[in-house]
């Protein structure tokens, strides 16, 4: 009687333990569940679950819902979570290389994006690994444009407009046009256009469609300035406690993101395009004027930049060119 009573207990015991042990991880990112970029993330949680014979459960927070945008950075390295995703750019303040991408002009393209990605790639990947941390993979956001409440046809009409922010660049750039810069990341944007608490920004056509940004502006310039891309990260002491077959999983399931990253946001920029439009907005170029004057603004930014970044910034610099 004894015996079976034990066998029985058991045997619940036995079934609640599942088939393998799982290791549970949680992502933190910023931007919405709807973005492409978040789709992807949640594509790349679910390869890795599958690759890894469900061994590795990654769970997706986007939309900033378990850390800020400014504060994942710091919760994978102090080790509060173990992998995440931020705007590479927005710890630019913090070590320069980051914000390679945002230097304006540089690289305005897909095709000159990727190749500015495999001449950052190595220094941002040494800079991580020296504070715990492995770069997995990127994904541009597609090429940004200017937003406005009202029509802007010289860097002038910008002066004293209420400027979103989004990186230590774009605040600079607010600066140099004689703008108020607000920083404020794209979680938060809808709720500062419906307030009245920015007019102006440059960002992608996506973060604008995300915001549903036709509800309080007019016109989108699509200067293609640059290609800010996102990175995903993971602490190095957390990999290291994965078996060596679900580290490879979760490499691999960060080569296809990437792959497919990329991607989606070249398919992105058209239909965020679209979408303006459908919304009401003119999607328009810049006037010549507007764009030689953002040049010359852009000049200004990638000498500070190159001042920033040292033989850092001079390496990257030199084997981009070299491309
Ligand atoms: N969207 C993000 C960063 C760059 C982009 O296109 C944002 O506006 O916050």
């Amino acid at each position: 009687m004894q015996v079976k009573s034990v066998l029985a207990a058991l045997a619940v015991v036995l079934a609640a333990v599942p088939a393998v042990a799982q290791t549970k991880w949680d992502l933190p990112a910023a931007y919405p569940v709807n973005n492409f970029h978040s789709k992807n993330l949640a594509a790349f949680a679910e390869d890795a679950k599958k690759l890894s014979g469900g061994k590795l459960d990654i769970t997706v927070h986007a939309n900033a819902s378990l850390f800020k945008a400014t504060e994942i950075k710091r919760a994978v390295q102090t080790g509060q979570v173990q992998i995440g995703e931020v705007l590479m750019s927005n710890i630019e303040n913090e070590t320069a290389i980051f914000g390679l991408d945002t230097v304006p002009f540089l690289a305005t393209s897909f095709a000159e994006a990727k190749k500015l990605y495999a001449a950052q790639k190595p220094v941002v990947a040494r800079k991580l690994d020296a504070q715990g941390m492995m770069l997995l993979y990127t994904v541009p956001w597609p090429p940004q444009g200017l937003f406005a409440a009202k029509e802007i046809n010289a860097v002038e009409d910008l002066k004293g407009t209420k400027f979103r922010a989004y990186n230590p660049a774009t605040s600079r750039i607010a600066e140099l046009v004689g703008a108020q810069p607000v920083t404020i990341q794209a979680a938060e944007l809808a709720q500062a256009l419906a307030t009245g608490v920015v007019t102006t920004f440059v960002t992608s056509a996506s973060t604008g469609r995300d915001a549903k940004v036709w509800e309080s502006l007019k016109y989108f310039y699509d200067v293609q300035s640059w290609l800010p891309k996102n990175m995903v990260f993971v602490g190095k002491d957390s990999l290291k406690k994965l078996d060596p077959a679900t580290q490879k999983a979760l490499l691999d399931a960060a080569a296809a993101a990437e792959t497919r990253g990329w991607e989606m946001a070249t398919e992105e920029t058209e239909a965020a395009k679209a979408a303006l439009i459908k919304g009401g907005m003119q999607v328009l170029p810049p006037s010549p004027a507007l764009q030689s004057s953002l040049k010359k603004i852009g000049n200004t930014l990638a000498e500070e930049w190159l001042k920033k970044a040292g033989a850092d910034g001079e390496e990257a610099i030199k084997a981009y060119k070299a491309m």
